[in-house]
């Protein structure tokens, strides 16, 4: 009899157990469905554009490599107002851009192969652009 309420004990907790686990899953699919669904590089009308995504611990991805020689757009793509991001700027390529919820579209001038950085308007969070 003792084991059998063991046994049960052993049970309802496996239960708690794995109810916990699913519903951690589940956020976490749910949290990276949304960006990574998406793809970071896309193409339209002769523009090279690339999505980051502005999330509440930086930008994702934080390195993003472009085509040099190709009309270049960058999107800062912001889901929610959940971030301490309010601007991008870089002295690097002359940007200073302050961010809206939903799309932020920045067309870059021509910009010659290097690396060059970005910032978050306080110095937190970094991304890092990469023309090859
Ligand atoms: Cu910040």
């Amino acid at each position: 009899m003792r084991n059998m309420t063991k046994f049960r004990a052993i049970g309802i907790m496996a239960g708690i157990l794995f109810t916990c686990l699913f519903i951690l899953a589940l956020f976490y699919f749910q949290n990276t469905e949304s960006s990574a669904n998406e793809p970071v590089m896309t193409e339209s009308d002769g523009y090279q554009i690339a999505t980051i995504q502005v999330k509440d611990d930086g930008f994702y991805p934080a390195n993003i490599e472009v085509k040099a020689g190709v009309p270049t757009k960058l999107n800062f793509k912001k889901p929610s107002g959940f971030t301490c991001i309010r601007s991008v700027a870089s002295r690097d390529i002359g940007l200073d851009l302050y961010l809206e919820k939903g799309d932020n579209f920045t067309t870059l001038q021509d910009l010659k192969p290097g690396t060059y950085k970005l910032h978050c308007g306080m110095y937190m969070y970094y991304v890092t652009l990469t023309v090859k």
